[in-house]
């Protein structure tokens, strides 16, 4: 058989050959088998030298033509398998809109955090910073600070754990509000602050008592501060936590960290002052403490008492969830059971 022969039956097995490949993987060993060195293409050409050299530009032109429809077709093989993989995958991948869609269940802040977060909404709105601590606190910030020295009788009212007899876990808030007051310069305008966050007591847990929960404390420093202003901005949270209907009056106490220390009330939400069960007949409820900051607590800080002065509060906000949803078991904050916690949800 002459080359012309050979390169006419060699275009027609690669065509069938190419046309039957059906995947990627055999397009490509047929095309390294047809054209490759040690391919039957090569081996015809080798044939060359024993044809009269006049004959060899035509022989030449032809195994080029050959080696393009080979090369033609290999290419349209390809894309024609290519094509089928992408439509496959598409078909695999599709998607039925009208299957009805899986629920999304969605988080949300813990009703302790929203308490808080309902609290810095408004302190922020009056101008305070939101300012956190460390939960791990040295006995110098904690307490003697706070005007509580080693030997104070007031030390006794709670238990603390402590770490070494330094360190221990912080039992208020109070040390934040301490170590900003130091840092402050006052010379730039007046401190107010609220510190939100956890604090520890050695209580032993029951519906009541639990060793860890919250606080936010509420700091303001600056000159002419007065107790009508703490009055004042005890009533402003009262009514935009609770409402406008409630009133808030001040019952003299004791703290070791103010001078004179109040505590607050504010009107029952349950009966709003008749006087009920929730109350104890009193019409009122007990929501925070507060006072006027000593002035060894300014002192200690660096600040003079006969130039500044200034009140601060503090409250619980498991209390405050307690009483506004009727929670009656501090323990269920904790424990975190998603059938307890869902029931605050804002999305209903
Ligand atoms: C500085 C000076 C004074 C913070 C205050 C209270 C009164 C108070 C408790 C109420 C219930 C916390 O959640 S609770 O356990 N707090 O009664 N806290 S005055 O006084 C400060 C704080 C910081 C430097």
């Amino acid at each position: 058989m002459g080359l012309h022969e050979q390169l006419e039956e060699l275009k027609e097995k690669s065509l069938h050959e190419i046309s039957h490949a059906d995947h990627l993987k055999k397009l490509d060993a047929v095309r390294v088998n047809i054209l490759g060195k040690k391919g039957p293409l090569t081996e015809i050409l080798r044939g060359m030298k024993d044809i009269p050299k006049a004959d060899r530009p035509k022989v030449g032109e032809l195994s080029n033509r050959v080696r393009d429809n080979i090369t033609e077709a290999i290419e349209k093989r390809r894309s024609e398998l290519e094509k089928a993989i992408t439509e496959k995958k598409l078909a695999d991948e599709e998607i039925d809109v009208t299957l009805p869609g899986k629920p999304v269940s969605q988080g949300q802040p813990h009703v302790i955090q929203q308490i808080i977060d309902n609290i810095e909404d408004l302190f922020l709105g009056m101008g305070y910073q939101v300012i956190q601590g460390p939960e791990v606190e040295t006995d110098k910030y904690n307490f003697e600070m706070l005007n509580l020295p080693k030997d104070h009788p007031a030390r006794d009212m709670q238990d603390t754990f402590y770490i070494t007899d330094e360190i221990l876990m912080r039992s208020q808030t109070s040390p934040v509000q301490a170590r900003t007051m130091e840092k402050h310069d006052f010379s730039k305008g007046p401190l107010k602050m609220i510190s939100p966050g956890v604090v520890y007591r050695r209580d032993t847990d029951d519906a009541t008592h639990s060793h860890q929960f919250h606080q936010v404390e509420g700091l303001v420093i600056d000159k002419h501060i007065t107790m009508g202003d703490l009055k004042g901005t005890l009533e402003t949270l009262a009514k935009e936590l609770f409402g406008d209907r409630f009133e808030v009056r001040l019952r003299p106490s004791y703290f070791p960290f103010t001078e004179p220390s109040v505590e607050a009330d504010v009107t029952c939400f349950n009966c709003m002052g008749k006087g009920c069960s929730v109350c104890k007949h009193t019409g009122w409820i007990e929501v925070l403490g507060a006072g006027m900051v000593h002035p060894n607590v300014l002192k200690m800080a660096g600040v003079d008492p006969e130039v500044y002065g200034g009140f601060a509060f503090g409250l619980g906000p498991d209390r405050f969830a307690m009483l506004r949803y009727g929670v009656d078991d501090i323990r269920n904050f904790y424990l975190n059971d998603v059938r307890f916690l869902t029931q605050f949800s804002k999305k209903g």
